[in-house]
């Protein structure tokens, strides 16, 4: 097994490779493979430079997020940064790819930086619920001002090396290979005298500003990351960066970073780290199975789910055919797509010339014969069965051998769909969220007879057009609308049950979801849900107040933010929602009407309610094979639904609060609620009187 780290003379520069795959990332035998290699430079003679460089795709992509479950074996970090600071000679550090964490704070303790073109320098450590930990908080202001420190740590947005130049973060942006450049720049040095520049003895940039810097950033915090330490907690460690001498710094960072390292929080965001790079394997189908090729891909409707589809395709340069029945409808899709493009050209995020580029990429037609060239052609049309079946019969007749046929549906029986081709193994469920070119998750439905190739096809496209692919077997409304049933039906009634539509809403936003889902029927509108239902009243529950409010609702025509009120009143172009005292009386009457005992939940019960309903319909979902694995469901609650991330999706969640208190409390709702909605899972039982966890049950599963 070849050594982590190594290094190799060039004439009078040591360079010093790490090459640990697949990232770099920093474990154990990294960090005492650096301490034993800058031990042996100290005493080199002849040594009048160092370069520290990275084998493979990239730079140290930070550390070995593993470790932070199985404990940091020394040597510890501090100790080996502080070698490379205190080398007797120049160190540079040679940036390629991403240098993320870990792998910026190495970077900084190294005395100078070269970076490729292409690099990327990060501090991404509060998307894993932590802070730098190496030494980051306390040497990135003494190289950069202290704004841009605070930006780089607080978004986690990797600065591109031309960026890190200007900020001051890199001393050399190079085009060719960067080890080689970093010997020149060493030796440049060199041959002008110069020493070691060590971090830790240059005073902090853009001091003077702090205290208006500091509050300002509390402030943003306290609105935007609710309900999470690490935040404030980077903030006071650049303030202690500001205030304190280096080591009494570093001894607040290392203090704050251990204590978020045993926190829920980081746990919860750990476990998504994971989890995000798990529901690419697929239990069951050979590795080596290879995705049919997709270099042109059909859209059917094109409505807002099929345009936002069509941008996801075009922005990755795959070229579309996107066909309507209609001109009108082609003509509106058209023009929202070019009216989302200039929106990002008017941010900035795109220029003109692309969007040009993009829109010229796509191909209206109202012929379905231009489809006969697709290699995966989306249905997104109206959520309604027999339309889907007469398009897919069509599609079956146009389509050529081997192309794959995906539809968008988000509730329907695609065996069913599939059931009307010759073809049901080329059939697979591809439902994308609103708006699809910007929601992060694709749920890949495999139905009964879909291929195996097609099902790896699918997750390659995901990967292609940047989504988190989770493959669901069929059943109504798969795992994301599925559990998301229970938790409606639970939100509605405690609003028949005296709770105001805000009152709801406002207990699960401070829970940590991102909108209440009473406000979430409004934005997508009333009427989806209803007329969802309505497909299938004759599967529902015998129950007069199930999805009442919503019916009562849709009624009155008050279809949400699109008829200007739903569960809340909208106006003006921000359309910001307030309550709406006449909505609040109808559903008090229509409450009296039904006989529904009033008992005005309080905020923790709505939230156990919503919650503990939707992670039961979880635990049917994994014994009946729906979702793969427990973390399969917290990506999609975490990319889909708004659950907030550091919370780490339903099944974790539940977890940490405990299954055996989340069955006591379904126990207690049979006793006090409706018991028809209040059955325990008979796994969520069983893990839960046994004192296990969703998390060691897929441990056993994958065994
Ligand atoms: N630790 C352990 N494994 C890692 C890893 C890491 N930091 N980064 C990636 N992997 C694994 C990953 O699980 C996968 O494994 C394989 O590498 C390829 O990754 C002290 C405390 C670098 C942009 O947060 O963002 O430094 O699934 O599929 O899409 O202050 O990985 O194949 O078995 O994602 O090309 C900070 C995390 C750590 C960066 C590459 N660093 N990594 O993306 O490949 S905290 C991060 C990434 C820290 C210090 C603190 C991405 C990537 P497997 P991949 P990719």
């Amino acid at each position: 097994m070849s050594e982590a780290v190594s290094y190799s003379m060039t004439g009078d520069v040591a360079v010093v490779m790490i090459d640990s795959p697949p990232v770099n990332a920093v474990n154990q035998s990294v960090r005492a493979g650096l301490k034993r290699v800058f031990a042996e430079l100290r005493g080199l003679p002849g040594t009048r430079a160092i370069v520290l460089g990275c084998a493979g795709k990239t730079f140290v992509a930070g550390a070995d997020i593993k470790e932070f479950d199985t404990g940091i074996a020394p040597p510890g970090y501090h100790e080996v940064l502080r070698m490379i600071e205190d080398s007797p000679v120049p160190v540079v550090a040679a940036v390629h790819g991403t240098a993320l964490g870990a792998g910026t704070e190495i970077a900084l303790a190294c005395h100078y930086r070269v970076a490729h073109e292409g690099a990327r320098f990060g501090l991404p450590e509060l998307s894993l619920g932590i802070i730098p930990g190496a030494g980051g908080t306390q040497r990135l202001p003494r190289i950069v001002p202290l704004d841009v420190a605070l930006d780089m740590a607080l978004t986690g947005k990797p600065l591109p090396a031309a960026k890190a130049a200007e900020a001051g973060l890199a001393d050399l942006v190079v085009g060719n290979e960067v080890v080689a450049a970093a010997v020149a720049y060493a030796r440049k040095l060199v041959a002008g005298g110069a020493g070691p520049r060590r971090t830790r003895e240059q005073p902090v940039k853009g001091a003077e500003q702090a205290a208006e810097l500091f509050a300002a950033k509390r402030a943003q915090v306290a609105r935007t990351m609710r309900n999470r330490q690490s935040p404030l907690a980077l903030i006071t460690a650049l303030q202690a960066a500001v205030e304190k001498p280096f080591d009494q710094g570093l001894q607040v960072e290392s203090e704050l970073s251990s204590q978020l390292e045993q926190a829920t929080e980081s746990k919860a965001l750990r476990h998504l780290f994971y989890a995000e790079r798990e529901v690419r394997k697929i239990p069951g189908l050979a590795p080596d199975i290879t995705p049919r090729p997709i270099a042109r891909v059909g859209i059917v409707g094109a409505g807002t789910m099929g345009g936002g589809i069509a941008m996801c395709c075009v922005n990755v340069g795959i070229p579309v055919t996107l066909v309507d029945a209609a001109q009108q409808n082609l003509d509106r899709g058209m023009a929202t797509i070019r009216k989302n493009y200039e929106r990002s050209v008017s941010r900035g995020s795109l220029k003109p010339e692309q969007l040009e580029e993009r829109i010229r990429l796509i191909t209206p037609s109202l012929d379905f014969a231009a489809l006969a060239d697709a290699d995966l052609i989306i249905e997104a049309v109206f959520e309604n069965l027999a339309l889907k079946k007469e398009i897919f019969g069509k599609l079956d007749a146009v389509a050529k051998p081997g192309a794959i046929l995906g539809t968008n549906t988000s509730t329907l029986d695609i065996d069913e769909i599939a059931g009307v081709t010759r073809r049901p193994q080329d059939v697979i469920g591809l439902h994308f969220f609103s708006p699809a070119n910007v929601m992060q998750l694709l749920e890949i439905v495999q139905a009964g007879k879909t291929a195996p190739d097609v099902v790896v096809t699918a997750l390659e496209l995901a990967r292609r057009i940047r989504k988190t692919g989770v493959v669901a077997k069929v059943c109504y409304g798969f795992i994301g609308n599925r559990m998301m049933d229970p938790y409606g039906r639970e939100a509605e009634r405690c609003v028949l049950e005296g709770a105001t539509p805000a009152e709801v809403d406002g207990a699960l936003e401070q829970w940590g979801m991102a909108m209440g889902i009473l406000a979430v029927y409004d934005m997508a509108g009333v009427d989806v849900g209803y007329l969802t239902r309505l497909e299938r009243k004759h599967l529902l529950p015998q129950d007069p107040s199930f999805y009442r409010p919503t019916a009562v609702l849709y009624e009155h025509g008050w279809l949400g933010q699109k008829a200007g009120r739903g569960y809340y009143r909208y106006d003006g172009a921000e359309r910001k929602r307030t309550p709406d005292p006449e909505v609040i009386a109808l559903l008090r009457e229509e409450a009296k009407r039904l006989d529904i005992p009033q008992r005005n939940p309080g905020a923790q019960e709505i939230q156990e309610r919503c919650l503990y309903a939707m992670i039961n319909e979880g635990a049917l979902l994994l014994e009946e094979g729906i979702a793969l694995r427990a973390s399969d469901i917290d990506v999609v609650y975490t990319a889909g639904y708004g659950f907030p991330r550091y919370r780490g999706g339903p099944m974790f969640y539940a977890d940490t609060v405990g299954l055996k208190v989340v069955y006591d409390k379904i126990m207690e709702f049979q006793k006090t609620l409706d018991p028809q909605y209040w059955q325990p899972a008979p796994l969520l039982k069983k893990l839960a009187l046994s004192g296990s966890s969703f998390g060691q049950w897929q441990t056993e599963q994958s065994r």
